[in-house]
């Protein structure tokens, strides 16, 4: 049977694919060993991206579950010189506060190893921009929708996408200016909307430098009951 009523709602049956254990065990050290690759990238390449490759990254990350599935997202991508410019100068004058007076000097001592500061060049230097904004109720017919644990599906979402993003063979910074409500303006979202995460995407640049940190060990992330 191929598809059944639940509850009034129709249910189709999930076409699983069984998979032998020794393909499971390769598939999730290929993806483990792929993901240990990704390093957030502050110095972007202006070269150019075809837009079908953004488009299929923010498919993506549109497949995170949501509660009750309600996908409580969206995402604006940008390209337009003249938005990222707006948007680079609106978020250096939030940072150049911040870095002065809003952060404190433990955050700054911590920040030190990652060598950043008011200034994101990036803004402008990638070729695109992504700014997700999380819905925090929806809009339909001019009525309220209820929306469901939406700083977690977002959060899910953002790191389906960043994954696509390194999956694709480009680099991103999650980058988080605050506060970020210029975003809204800039970009004519409406209230529901709020600004959860800026990310630009593009190749980095060539012979590019990342802080040499280490990951936590799985034993120290892990526990085992
Ligand atoms: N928003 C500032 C500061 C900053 C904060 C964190 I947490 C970082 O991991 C990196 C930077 C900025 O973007 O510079």
């Amino acid at each position: 049977m191929e598809k059944k009523q639940i509850g009034g709602f129709e249910h189709i049956r999930f076409p699983y694919q069984e998979i032998p254990e020794q393909e499971v065990i390769s598939r999730s050290e290929d993806f483990y060993h792929s993901m240990s690759k990704r390093r957030t990238i502050r110095e972007f390449d202006s070269r150019p991206i075809p837009i079908t490759v953004l488009e299929n990254i923010i498919r993506t990350a549109g497949t995170a579950p949501s509660g009750a599935h309600k996908q409580p997202w969206t995402f604006c991508l940008i390209s337009d010189s003249q938005i990222k410019r707006k948007i680079r100068l609106a978020a250096e004058e939030e940072e150049r506060i911040s870095y002065s007076s809003r952060m404190s000097e433990t955050w700054k001592n911590d920040l030190k190893p990652l060598g950043t500061n008011w200034e994101k060049p990036f803004l402008e230097e990638a070729p695109y921009l992504i700014v997700v904004f999380k819905q925090s109720y929806g809009m339909e017919n001019d009525e309220k929708i209820q929306h469901y644990y939406v700083n977690e599906s977002v959060g899910i979402a953002c790191g389906f996408l960043i994954a696509a993003i390194h999956q694709a063979g480009l680099v991103t910074v999650t980058h988080t200016p605050s506060p970020m409500n210029f975003l809204s303006e800039i970009l004519g979202r409406p209230k529901h909307e709020k600004p959860y995460l800026l990310l630009p995407v593009g190749y980095p640049k060539e012979e590019t430098y990342v802080p040499n940190i280490k990951r936590k060990d799985l034993e120290d992330i892990l526990i085992r009951f």
